[in-house]
């Protein structure tokens, strides 16, 4: 069985201190849920701090503490000094991260001294795991405050499989981009295998940064790095649907009688979450305000329950929040309470499971509306409760939740008026309607619930390691060069389909220079002297240039990435039709990158246009080609077109034409035995594409290909190509 080893900032256990001891609870939160329903497939261990910092207690408390954790919970504590607690956790992934990435810039604190421990406790989680780690465990990382371990590990450990899960947003480039440590973050994460998110949208914001940030490029979710692929993909959370959906227990019958009873015939609203200022609460009280000084014939009738768990309560923010709730409370109360009714029935602390659930069984309406949420499994818990299929549910579009819940009625929780149109839509909904949202509801929440999402998850991080597996292009070295040397000396009918820049020869600062040297020449004359040999040059350069340097040699030109071919004696030709009118379009913004970037250049070719920037100021350049590509994407996208990205330059051009269609007509022309293609960017990944099985891909350059082999140079393609005519 493998050992999955789960990494989450807290373990899944509470520890209390008991009459001069320690008691030990296993927690039932939704992530321990799901990972407990792994441990069929996996040996599970959990790495996490276990709530006592280090210097809390007497040395030999702590000892038995991490004893008992780990002997009897396969738990391994990290430990934490509480002045870390402090930092780390209180710190920078609570007043830094945690704001930041919930759109409160405001809120967000820009601190060297947390971030300094935030990278500090990550490393410390590694040391926990080195200890831990066996070759072939599997890793699974979660949340925020772990954002820099996956490239740790990775650094330390190779070939080890890493999954990271983010539970909270992940926000867009503008917000993501005020942090001052954006680049070690965004490269902490890509030290993982697997990146989840919640939802699509997530997923997008992450994949925008990486490009901008970094200037990894992705594909259908696949994020290719210099040498590895790794996949970024959005899995919903779901919750243990059958224990929220039973409330059938003694427990809960005997909460409901009561909360009934209180309720005396009311109507009843339930608010239940962390008290956190991301959850909205303070609009919802406004809102609910709102609802009740505009429609006075329903004072007296509903009641409001809000539950509020103590949260982080070493944070300022959130004490603040605190006050300012418990005093909105009484407000609202004052204003409308009567000797029968207080309008708010506002509790500040957890409730056990059996009030919980009474309290969504007991709930005509759930409100919840927080002004940004990853997911939230409130909503889903209450529809889950809801097993006599009635009850409404009045939720924010900006939970993540909402992308899965379209019957819910949505709302923008800083619309008052909405929420409190929402709220008296809620209460006065007739059951027929109540039925059909919530049925639908329901099968989906029941159908996705949180072991299927561990495991789609799982099952997700096993494909792409395999797939990376299978990625990784061999060194032409040895025996597999030998080899190759066998079979093209056995063959009778080769094509050799080779690019230029960068793959027969090095790259120099201006294109016009890379002119073919006479040992270049002598290797082409000699393999297209061979009868057996069809040579073809398939190169990103214009008409001209090829004429120019190479009509002299019995061998194929192909210009322009595929746009023209020119057989041994023949004139140009091309073989597709293309349309040219979009040039007119995309010219001047290219033009306009040449005015603000010293030293590049466009070259209009007759199918395309070229910005060169090899010779301006590379940092500058690197960050005007990726704002140049985002501008340009959203012109091009409707027309057909695509952006080839050379070394230094970004091409525009049909996506009618590209090496590998060429390399198709070419290959149709006959029936090799022996075919072979060489070069060294990404227009040439469309070439290794279309070569049939069996042929021979050749990457030069250390990026990751989808070539079957790799060399390092363009010297060790001319040695190659020697050795074929020695
Ligand atoms: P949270 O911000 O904690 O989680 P949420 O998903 O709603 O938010 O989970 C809260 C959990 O606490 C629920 O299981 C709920 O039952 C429980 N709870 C809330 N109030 C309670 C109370 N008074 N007493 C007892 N239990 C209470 C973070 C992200 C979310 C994301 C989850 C999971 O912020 O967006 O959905 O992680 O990834």
């Amino acid at each position: 069985m493998n050992r999955l080893i789960i990494v989450a900032n807290r373990l899944p256990v509470t520890v209390e201190r008991s009459e001069g001891d320690f008691k030990i609870i296993p927690s039932v939160g939704g992530l321990a849920t799901g990972m407990s329903s792994l441990s069929e497939s996996y040996d599970s261990i959990w790495v996490g701090f276990g709530g006592v910092a280090v210097d809390e207690v007497p040395e030999r408390d702590y000892a038995r503490i991490r004893k008992r954790l780990s002997d009897e919970f396969k738990c391994h504590d990290v430990a934490l000094t509480s002045r870390e607690v402090r930092l780390y956790y209180e710190g920078f992934s609570n007043r830094t991260i945690w704001p930041l990435f919930h759109y409160f810039p405001i809120y967000t604190d820009y601190d060297n001294e947390t971030w300094d421990s935030y990278r500090t406790v990550n490393q410390k989680f590694l040391d926990t795991m080195a200890s831990v780690l066996k070759p072939g465990d599997i890793l699974w990382i979660h949340d925020y405050q772990l954002l820099l371990l996956s490239r740790i590990i990775r650094d330390r450990f190779s070939g080890i499989k890493i999954g990271f899960f983010l539970h909270i947003p992940f926000p867009s480039y503008e917000m993501f981009r005020l942090l001052p440590w954006r680049r070690e973050i965004l490269e902490g994460m890509l030290g993982a295998d697997l990146i989840g998110f919640h939802t699509y949208s997530y997923e997008r914001n992450f994949i925008d940064c990486v490009h901008r940030i970094t200037g990894y490029e992705s594909v259908f979710g696949q994020i290719r790095m210099k040498d590895r692929v790794i996949k970024v993909d959005s899995f919903p959370m779901g919750i243990d649907f059958e224990r929220y959906s039973d409330t059938s227990g003694p427990d809960v019958a005997r909460e409901l009688k009561k909360l009934k009873k209180s309720l005396n015939g009311k109507k009843a609203v339930l608010s239940i979450d962390r008290l956190d200022y991301t959850k909205g609460i303070i609009q919802r009280l406004e809102a609910y305000d709102h609802f009740l000084q505009k429609k006075p014939e329903f004072r007296g009738k509903v009641q409001l329950f809000m539950v509020a768990v103590p949260s982080r309560t070493g944070v300022y923010r959130y004490a603040k929040l605190r006050r300012e709730v418990n005093e909105l409370v009484g407000r609202i109360n004052g204003k409308y309470n009567t000797l029968e009714w207080s309008p708010i029935n506002y509790m500040f602390r957890s409730v056990g499971t059996a009030t919980l659930l009474a309290l969504y069984a007991v709930a005509d309406v759930a409100l919840v509306t927080p002004l940004r949420d990853g997911m939230n499994l409130v909503a889903k818990e209450y529809i889950a409760a809801r097993n006599r299929m009635d009850g409404a549910l009045v939720l924010s579009e900006m939970a993540g939740v909402a992308e899965e819940l379209g019957e819910a009625l949505i709302v923008n929780p800083h619309n008052r008026q909405e929420v409190a149109d929402a709220i008296e839509r809620a209460l006065t909904m007739p059951k027929s309607e109540q039925k059909v949202r919530m049925t639908r509801m329901r099968e989906r929440i029941r159908r996705y619930d949180v072991f299927r999402w561990a495991r789609t998850y799982m099952e997700s991080l096993q494909m792409i390691t395999d797939y990376q597996k299978n990625l990784r292009t061999r060194d032409l070295e040895g025996d597999l060069k030998e080899g190759i040397l066998v079979r093209y000396r056995n063959a009778v009918k080769r094509l050799l389909l080779l690019d230029y820049d960068g793959t027969l020869t090095h790259f120099v600062k201006d294109p016009e220079e890379a002119r073919p040297d006479s040992e270049l020449f002598e290797i082409l004359e000699k393999l297209a002297a061979d009868e057996k040999n069809k040579v073809a040059i398939i190169s990103g350069r214009d008409r001209k240039f090829l004429q120019k340097n190479f009509s002299s040699l019995p061998i194929t030109l192909v210009a322009e990435h595929g746009i023209w071919i020119k057989e041994t004696k023949s004139t140009w030709k091309t073989v597709a039709n293309i349309n040219t009118e979009w040039k007119a379009e995309v010219l001047p913004l290219l033009n306009f990158y040449v005015d603000r970037t010293p030293g590049s250049f466009v070259e209009e070719k007759e199918f395309s246009l070229a910005w060169h920037y090899r010779k301006a100021d590379p940092e500058m350049s690197s960050i005007r080609s990726k704002e140049l590509k985002s501008n340009i994407l959203s012109i091009v996208s409707n027309m057909n077109l695509g952006i080839m990205e050379g070394n230094k330059v970004l091409e525009i051009k049909s996506l009618e034409v590209n090496k590998g269609k060429i390399a198709l007509f070419l290959l149709s022309m006959d029936d090799y035995d022996f075919v072979l293609g060489i070069g060294d960017d990404t227009t040439d990944e469309n070439l290794f594409d279309a070569l049939p099985k069996g042929a021979v891909s050749i990457k030069v350059g250390p990026d990751i290909s989808s070539a079957n082999y790799c060399v390092a140079s363009h010297r060790d393609v001319r040695s190659l190509l020697k050795e074929f005519t020695a």
